[in-house]
């Protein structure tokens, strides 16, 4: 079993860290970040440390955790060795790149848009769902619609040339295997607690590679993908989406927090129940993350090779996650 932490520690004070007021006002006192809650920064895969170094300089800076989640995964959206975030992204069948994203407070606003074409960053507008509409949902062609009716510039539908040529050596099997995060693992699901102790987090890709046109996967379903409760705690999930909607997994592990158990154990459990209700196991991988508002945090995936970038206030660091089989 692996454990290895590879420590990409890097020296890190941000001088706003000790401007007291800036987070200590969130917090009703002059507290200094991290004297209350300490802040941390969760997310999925190694692209997660660049997006959680833009998360927590806004969230030192300002304290807003909707904008420092919204901000961060952005960076992962526009990376374009990135084959699973973003309109640079592999693409369904048809050849289409099409983005599910979501984001989510811990005071349970949240949006998502889900098979959207075109937008750069379907992360905004998730947030624009939030917080515009009286909808939580948005899909397909009404969440272009929407980004146009918010000034969302709406990109021309080419793919990226690294995505081009897979999909055009795809295309000479055509093989529908949905194999993911074996070779295809870059989802980018970020949670993060802030001084004040309220939680949000944010989840966005292009999904399956080569899925069927039409196919939703689990990062904009609210509850499968993401979860966030100020009460308890905060979890998203990053592999085949549909082994991850089949038991609501991150509802699921901040349900389990609830009750008590530690953010470790409730990832743990998660994948037990996930690979009892999957009978295809073999082909699947699935990862968890989760924080509760003690600052605790676990992960826990089905197989080897799911890890995890964390940002809190003495630095930054990649780790591997903990795995069943
Ligand atoms: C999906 N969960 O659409 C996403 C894919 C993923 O790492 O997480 N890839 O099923």
């Amino acid at each position: 079993m692996t454990n290895r932490r590879s420590f990409l520690k890097k020296s890190f004070l941000s001088t706003s860290l000790l401007l007291p007021g800036v987070l200590g006002s969130a917090c009703g006192s002059e507290k200094k970040l991290g004297e209350h809650f300490k802040p941390l920064i969760l997310s999925t895969w190694e692209h997660g440390m660049a997006a959680n170094d833009v998360a927590w300089d806004i969230l030192s800076k300002t304290g807003d955790l909707v904008e420092a989640v919204e901000q961060g995964v952005k960076v992962t959206e526009l990376d374009l060795t990135n084959l699973s975030v973003g309109l640079q992204g592999l693409p369904d069948r048809e050849g289409y790149a099409t983005l599910d994203a979501s984001i989510m407070k811990g005071d349970g606003s949240c949006g998502t848009v889900a098979f959207v074409r075109k937008v750069k960053h379907p992360i905004s507008l998730a947030r624009k769902v939030m917080e515009e509409t009286p909808h939580v949902m948005l899909a397909g062609q009404g969440a272009l619609q929407f980004a146009m009716e918010q000034g969302f510039p709406i990109e021309e539908e080419v793919l990226s040339p690294k995505a081009e040529a897979l999909y055009n050596e795809w295309k000479k099997s055509s093989e529908y295997k949905p194999i993911i995060n074996i070779e295809n693992h870059d989802t980018i699901g970020m949670i993060a607690l802030g001084a004040d102790g309220k939680l949000a987090g944010s989840c966005t890709t292009s999904g399956l590679a080569y899925k069927m046109h039409g196919r939703v996967g689990d990062s904009p379903i609210i509850g499968a993908g993401l979860f966030v409760d100020d009460e308890v705690g905060a979890a998203t999930a990053t592999g085949l989406g549909e082994s991850i909607i089949r038991i609501c997994g991150s509802f699921l592990i901040v349900e389990l927090m609830r009750q008590g158990r530690s953010p470790q154990e409730a990832c743990e459990e998660a994948v037990r129940r996930l690979i009892a209700k999957n009978k295809n196991i073999d082909d699947i991988q699935a990862g968890f993350l989760a924080i509760n508002k003690d600052g605790e945090y676990g992960a826990y995936s089905v197989r080897q090779g799911f890890n995890f970038a964390r940002h809190q206030a003495d630095g930054s660091d990649l780790i591997d996650s903990k795995y069943k089989l």
